[in-house]
């Protein structure tokens, strides 16, 4: 008989390698005519006080892209209520249709999916108060002006705001594959400043056997301070649709966390403009479609918000979505999460013989993922198995990391996963000889 062993888990970090590109402001940049320049995907360190209350920046950009500014700071400045944002043209004169600011408590102000309303120069203008800047030990943030994705790449996958148009595209993945997707439907309103909004994107795929289950997700990682490759971006929602194009009541806006999250910190302040479903058991095989939209959409009665407001409340932008039809007993249904650095107590006994542990792992950096329990209360060598596998349920290592050594039991070393992405650690208890 197994008895009740107690095993802890943890998943080190060993060494991380990435470099990054930063800019600098250059003072003084308290006014238009000395603005910094901010160069398309090149993060920027600034930094405001009670002697420096505003800082601006100039962007070249072109009225067929679309940007993403934003301000992120590290997280020992709460920079939510403290910083502002306006992009203005050389009258000083804001361009925007809404405020952009105070978005996330490290976030500060956030800009999404923006379509200036002509090629040119315009000045991002971070501002505060003396009486709010007191309050701050350190205003230091980091500046961006992001993508500046053409409209002929966000429009590579128009028109599919119908089942029919859809179609045209083919069917998407449903192993998980991250599809890039953009909302982006460029007009002015008739009364108003130029948005972009109103935009669905509809993925068709197939379910093979009734009783399946869907997971629908997007992903808008928000890499964070001295990340150069943020790419948190739309608020998204997503609803699954049926093989007739009605909308079923399947859908989801702010996502709860799980076990293939890659942030360290999923208290949720971000994980609200991604979005994730699983379905329950699906009654038939066949077509279904993934919708996605911003939030803030009108489009086909399902949400209505606000759509004079698109440079405050996200309503263009660019997102990662994916589409996994599983069955139940795959192991995302059931893992536990496992965060880096953390040691996570599980057992294994004779009713309860496989833990199953999520983790996100990144390809350019390497893994130390172990099992240790008490030296002196159980040998874990002969007992506690272990294997890692990928999103399909696939093994992915090249031998068996068990039985390593009596209180350790398995030790996976040195790993380098084979690409980016979720993993699936089972832990179980060998058979009793
Ligand atoms: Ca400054
Ligand atoms: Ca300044
Ligand atoms: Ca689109
Ligand atoms: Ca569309």
């Amino acid at each position: 008989m197994l008895k009740n062993h107690f095993v802890v888990m943890v998943l080190i970090l060993v060494c991380a390698l990435s470099f990054a590109l930063f800019g600098q402001e250059v003072e003084p940049n308290d006014a238009i005519a000395n603005a910094t320049p901010l160069t398309l995907n090149v993060l920027l360190d600034a930094k405001l006080s009670v002697a420096d209350t505003v800082d601006f920046f100039s962007v070249d950009v072109n009225n067929t892209s679309m940007y993403l500014i934003g301000t992120v700071t590290n997280f020992t400045f709460n920079a939510e209520k403290v910083l502002s944002m306006d992009v203005v043209g050389a009258d000083g004169q804001s361009v925007l249709n809404s405020d952009p600011s105070t978005r996330y408590k490290n976030f500060g102000a956030r800009l999404t999916g923006w379509i200036p309303p002509a090629t040119g120069i315009y000045y991002v203008k971070i501002w505060s108060t003396k009486a709010k800047l007191e309050a701050v030990a350190d205003a230091s943030y980091q500046m961006r002006l992001w993508y500046g994705t053409p409209q002929e790449t966000a429009m590579t996958r128009e028109p599919d705001n119908t089942p029919a148009e859809s179609d045209a595209f083919g069917e998407i993945p449903t192993d998980g594959t991250l599809i890039y997707g953009y909302l982006y439907n460029v007009y002015t309103e008739g009364d108003t400043f130029r948005t972009n909004w109103n935009d669905i994107d509809l993925y068709k795929f197939t379910v093979p056997e009734a009783g399946m289950q869907i997971i629908g997700e997007t992903f808008t990682p928000a890499l964070q301070w001295n990340q150069p490759s943020w790419v948190r971006d739309t608020d998204t929602k997503i609803y699954l649709f049926d093989s007739a194009g009605n909308v079923t009541p399947i859908n989801n806006d702010d996502k709860d966390p799980w076990a293939g999250d890659m942030w360290d910190d999923k208290a949720g302040w971000f994980s609200n403009s991604c979005s994730r479903f699983v379905s329950p058991a699906v009654p038939a095989a066949g077509t279904y479609y993934l919708g996605v939209v911003s939030v803030y959409n009108t489009v086909a009665g399902l949400d209505t918000r606000k759509p004079h407001e698109s440079d405050k409340n996200p309503g263009g932008g660019e997102y990662f979505v994916s589409v996994k039809v599983v069955a139940a007993e795959d192991p995302s249904l059931v893992a536990q999460a496992l965060p880096l650095n953390q040691l996570k107590a599980g057992s294994i006994s004779t009713a309860d013989t496989l833990d199953v542990w999520g983790i996100y792992a990144e390809a350019d950096k390497m893994y130390s993922i172990a099992t240790v329990t008490d030296m002196d209360k159980f040998n874990a060598k002969p007992i506690i198995k272990m294997s890692v596998v990928d999103e399909n349920n696939v093994n992915v290592l090249n031998s068996d990391p068990s039985s390593r050594n009596d209180a350790h039991g398995a030790i996976l070393r040195g790993w380098v996963p084979p690409k980016t992405g979720v993993y699936y650690v089972k832990v179980w208890g060998a058979p009793d000889k």
